[in-house]
């Protein structure tokens, strides 16, 4: 099989990237690892800021999100049972939209398949080889055999744990990561919100959140230990521990309800530099990680697709190199605020073991000029909102 542009991986990135190339007339294959099903099964973001909405206007995917999405003005923190109100709109102008990554994921595999673009789905690319030299030959695994598909260039969408990122040579490529000593327990359920916007609660037995993804379905999460089994965590204990984190306001109208879905995922910041290496680029969770506390992983993917898409399209259709050469640097320079940013929310909000009493007082007083600063709320409500990039 032949195309100019291969994409490993059918998460938001390389959806969206295959969307923007089909409608510049660039032909592209997209392999992805699971079924259609699995990577619609997968619960995650549901905060989209400007990077997404931009991404996805210019895909012509936004009726949806439109149509069904909720427009957030702004957000509570609760910290030291102090209740305050980041006015987005106010601060900014500007509005966040609540509409689940399922959603997008959707509605881009949707308009895929009326494009009649092709996807092999569990089809995992093993090995890259020629993005020195061209062409590129990525070999995968599909029904049962090993198939190669040879491309002008490649794009590594293949996330966290994906094959694209470790072709670029150790000697070129170098990597920056914090772990984090704590995880996200996500609860999922048919319940209605507790509150018509999101809730970030620093509490002293931890972080909680409290999101949804429509009027009728809600998404909480509580920090925990990153070795907690969800098993020992019935749903009831989680209502509890929400309710205690959340404090007695947002307990008195949280609706409980059987979790559809609970899970806990880690917290990590990482970044691999750079983000191409000859016909190879890369975009989305394959080059960085943020913890999802900033609500930024999805909106990142979303920038990288949305400036590749136009490197990709003057390299190929105009022969012009020079967004292409330009894409690791220009995309760095917005990773990297959206990286400080998401490790700030996440020191700011959530209790470290161990944390030294000078630490602790800190964290309080960061969280007391947050609440009486218009300034620093400006801040924070600038990159919730997205930063230009
Ligand atoms: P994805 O979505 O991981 O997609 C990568 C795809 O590549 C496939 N793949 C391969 N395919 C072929 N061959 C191989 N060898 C392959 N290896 C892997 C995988 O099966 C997969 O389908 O990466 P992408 O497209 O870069 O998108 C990134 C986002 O998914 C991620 O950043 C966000 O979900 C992060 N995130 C959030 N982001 C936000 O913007 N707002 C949020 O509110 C938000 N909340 C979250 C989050 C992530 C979470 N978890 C579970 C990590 C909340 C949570 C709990
Ligand atoms: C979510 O709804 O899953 C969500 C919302 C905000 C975040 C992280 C996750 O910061």
């Amino acid at each position: 099989m032949r195309t100019q542009v291969g994409i490993i991986g059918a998460g938001p990135a390389g959806l969206l990237l295959g969307r923007l190339l089909t409608r510049q007339g660039i032909d592209t294959v997209i392999l992805e690892k699971r079924s259609a099903d699995h990577v619609l099964g997968r619960i995650r973001a549901g905060v989209l800021d400007s990077a997404t909405l931009e991404a996805l206007r210019e895909a012509d995917c936004d009726q949806r999100m439109k149509s069904d999405g909720l427009f957030h003005d702004g957000f509570d923190i609760i910290a030291n049972n102090n209740r305050f109100h980041i006015d987005l709109k106010g601060l900014t102008g500007q509005q966040v939209i609540v509409y689940g990554q399922t959603e997008v994921t959707r509605d881009l595999m949707d308009a895929r398949n009326e494009d009649g673009a092709p996807t092999l789905y569990e089809a995992a690319a093993v090995n890259i080889e020629g993005i020195e030299s061209g062409p590129v030959r990525i070999t995968h695994e599909h029904e049962g055999s090993r198939k190669e598909l040879v491309c002008d260039y490649v794009a590594g969408c293949d996330g966290f744990h994906g094959v694209a990122a470790k072709t670029i040579p150790a000697t070129i490529r170098r990597t920056f990561e914090r772990v984090y000593p704590f995880g996200w327990l996500g609860l999922f359920a048919d319940v209605p919100p507790c509150s018509h916007e999101l809730i970030y609660a620093n509490h002293a037995n931890g972080f909680a959140l409290a999101s949804m993804r429509s009027q009728t379905r809600s998404r909480y999460y509580i920090q925990c230990p990153i070795d907690t089994d969800p098993a020992d965590w019935p749903d009831e204990r989680v209502w509890d521990e929400l309710a205690i984190r959340l404090g007695p306001q947002a307990a008195a109208s949280m609706k409980r309800g059987p979790s559809l879905e609970k899970s806990v995922a880690p917290l990590r910041s990482f970044v691999a530099e750079p983000m191409r290496h000859g016909r190879l680029f890369l975009a989305g969770d394959a080059a960085h990680i943020v913890p999802p506390t900033g609500a930024k992983g999805l909106n990142l993917a979303s920038a990288d697709a949305l400036v590749l898409a136009r490197a990709l399209t003057a390299l190929i259709r105009e022969g012009s190199g020079t967004l292409a050469d330009t894409y690791s640097a220009d995309r760095l320079e917005h990773i990297w605020k959206v990286e400080r940013f998401s490790w700030w929310m996440t020191t700011m909000l959530h209790r470290f073991s161990g944390q030294d009493d000078f630490n602790a007082r800190i964290q309080l007083a960061e969280l007391d000029y947050l609440r009486g600063s218009r300034a620093e709320q400006t801040s924070l409500a600038e990159n919730y909102v997205g930063l230009p990039f």
